[in-house]
């Protein structure tokens, strides 16, 4: 029993640091939004299961190596594969909750000194998110969290440079979370802005493009 699935669904992104909390935040919203009956599913990008997907993969895992500029392009490309699904999903009613996005892409290659600009340029035209959130914390106390899975960029002194690569792209619009706060606070302010966005949705707030 869906409810109000004649008005669009939201696109909802988390973003922040590795260890920063997302992924079991963005699965807790996913069983609240769930719970209340609105149909919702949970995105993550890269989303490995596709050709590219596993290039970048092969990549993170260090089992291949890639030009940044290259590499890049594939976590881009990753997201433009998506794109369609992603817009009949909205437009159908269904709210998508999806850990990581362009704001990671460009996070992480700017942190690689490749130039912001040219990060943004292959991500214009992909769907603009409703809502940002961005769980906050420190590069050390990401790294104190342990658990580091060993893949390439999980090392504090490149997390720095993310952080502040990160800082470059805040919006007004963002909604930015204490990450270190206890896990149940952290729900609460995100079912609560989560909610807001979708009524906002709901009301014929229309789809727009990301950096165009
Ligand atoms: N990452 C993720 C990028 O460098 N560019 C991107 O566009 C995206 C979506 O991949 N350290 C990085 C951030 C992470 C890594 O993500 C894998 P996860 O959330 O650990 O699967």
């Amino acid at each position: 029993n869906r409810l109000k699935s004649h008005s669009r669904g939201a696109l909802i992104v988390l973003e922040g640091l590795d260890r920063c909390g997302k992924t079991s935040q963005a699965s807790r919203l996913v069983s609240f939004l769930t719970g209340l009956g609105h149909a919702v599913e949970m995105w993550r990008f890269p989303d490995r299961t596709t050709v590219v997907g596993k290039m970048i993969s092969s990549y993170l895992s260090n089992r291949s190596h890639l030009d940044d500029r290259a590499i890049h392009l594939l976590f881009s490309a990753n997201r433009w594969e998506k794109r369609s699904l992603m817009e009949d999903k909205l437009r159908c009613g269904t709210t998508l909750i999806v850990d990581r996005y362009s704001y990671s892409g460009v996070a992480f290659s700017s942190a690689k000194e490749l130039d912001l600009l040219w990060c943004k340029t292959p991500e214009k035209g992909l769907l603009a998110p409703d809502l940002v959130v961005y769980l906050d914390i420190s590069p050390e106390k990401a790294a104190e969290r342990g658990g580091y899975g060993g893949e390439r960029y999980e090392q504090l002194e490149f997390q720095k440079k993310v952080a502040q690569s990160y800082h470059k792209l805040f919006d007004a619009s963002w909604k930015i979370v204490d990450a270190t706060l206890p896990i149940e606070e952290i729900e609460e302010q995100l079912r609560d802005v989560a909610l807001d966005c979708l009524v906002t949705c709901q009301k014929g707030k229309s789809l727009s493009q990301l950096w165009s």
